[in-house]
């Protein structure tokens, strides 16, 4: 299928990872409205479409994303209709996080430079991260006049601890990936002229597993990680019922099956083969 063609996000589709950046190399790919429905779209599109299998968040040029555009999405909204202001903040939302932390399939931030504020959603929204090791990050809202918004702070709370969270949003000093990296808030740091390699490889490891039961295990890891434990339990285990529902390939039978009638594959080190 051939990738469908945005203004503001450029999408590459090959060996069933979808490479998706956001694409303002000129103004660091900040986040205007016009970039927020093509976002919105292209993660619609890429969910219905076989040939993408892993999603990469990423971005062209120097930037992952320096936050949301404080021309187009702040300055230029203060004024218009609180119809169009709702929408504005509403097709954000959509893709930064509701989507996103919902998403059928894996998904990957790759980290290739700046990312300020508002890039923190999409950020912790994919499932996981690596980041350059010179990539430079920073909740800059406080040096110009805001407390963060919308989802960025409980974002932030999901992945960092309180003291690392306070302490970046209140200074709005900047920390580069290793940084990131011995925070958590990405899995990894590596150079720069690896990135696309490291992930490319971690894309791969998820290709070979079974997507029905991929789904069930994030979405299920997600949701259940503020409920109690009596209903995280059912709810697990009404995850672990639907996957066998829905997988057609009855994964958890062969896997069985190769390990132990076949003996060929131990599940302790390796996926059992589709
Ligand atoms: N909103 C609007 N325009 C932006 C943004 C942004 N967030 N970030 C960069 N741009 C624009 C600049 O205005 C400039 O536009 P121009 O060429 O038309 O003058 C262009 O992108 C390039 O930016 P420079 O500042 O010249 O690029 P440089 O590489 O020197 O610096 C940096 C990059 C550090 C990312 C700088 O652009 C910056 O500080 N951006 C703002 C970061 C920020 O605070 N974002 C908001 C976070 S809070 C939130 O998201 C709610
Ligand atoms: C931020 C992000 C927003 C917003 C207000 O601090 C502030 C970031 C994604 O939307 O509406």
């Amino acid at each position: 299928m051939a990738e469908h063609q945005y203004d503001n996000v450029h999408i590459e589709i090959a060996d069933g990872i979808a490479w998706v950046a956001l694409n303002r190399p000129e103004k660091r790919n900040a986040m205007s409205p016009a970039l927020n429905e093509d976002m919105a779209d292209a993660l619609e599109r890429l969910e219905a479409d076989d040939d993408a299998q892993v999603v990469v968040l990423t971005g062209v040029g120097e930037a992952f994303s320096a936050g949301m555009d404080l021309k187009e999405y702040f300055r230029d909204v203060d004024d218009a209709h609180p119809s169009v202001q709702v929408r504005v903040r509403r097709v954000a939302a959509e893709w930064q996080w509701k989507h996103l932390a919902n998403y059928s399939k894996p998904t990957i931030a790759m980290v290739n430079g700046w990312c300020f504020g508002g890039a923190f959603t999409p950020l912790v929204g994919c499932d996981l991260a690596i980041a350059a090791e010179d990539a430079v990050f920073g909740l800059s809202e406080i040096n110009w006049g805001i407390p963060p918004g919308s989802v960025v702070s409980r974002a932030l709370a999901e992945t960092i601890s309180t003291r690392d969270a306070l302490h970046y949003i209140m200074t709005g000093e900047t920390f580069d990936g290793r940084k990131a990296a011995e925070m958590r808030l990405v899995n990894s740091a590596v150079p720069r002229s690896e990135l696309r390699k490291t992930v490319t490889d971690l894309a791969d490891v998820l290709k070979a597993k079974n997507p029905v039961v991929l789904r069930a295990a994030k979405i299920g890891f997600r949701k259940s990680r503020l409920m109690p434990w009596e209903q995280a339990e059912d709810y697990l285990y009404a995850k672990l019922d639907q996957s066998q529902f829905l997988d057609h390939e009855k994964g958890r039978l062969e896997g069985m099956h190769q390990f132990l009638d076949e003996k060929t594959i131990r599940p302790g080190l390796d996926t059992y083969k589709r």
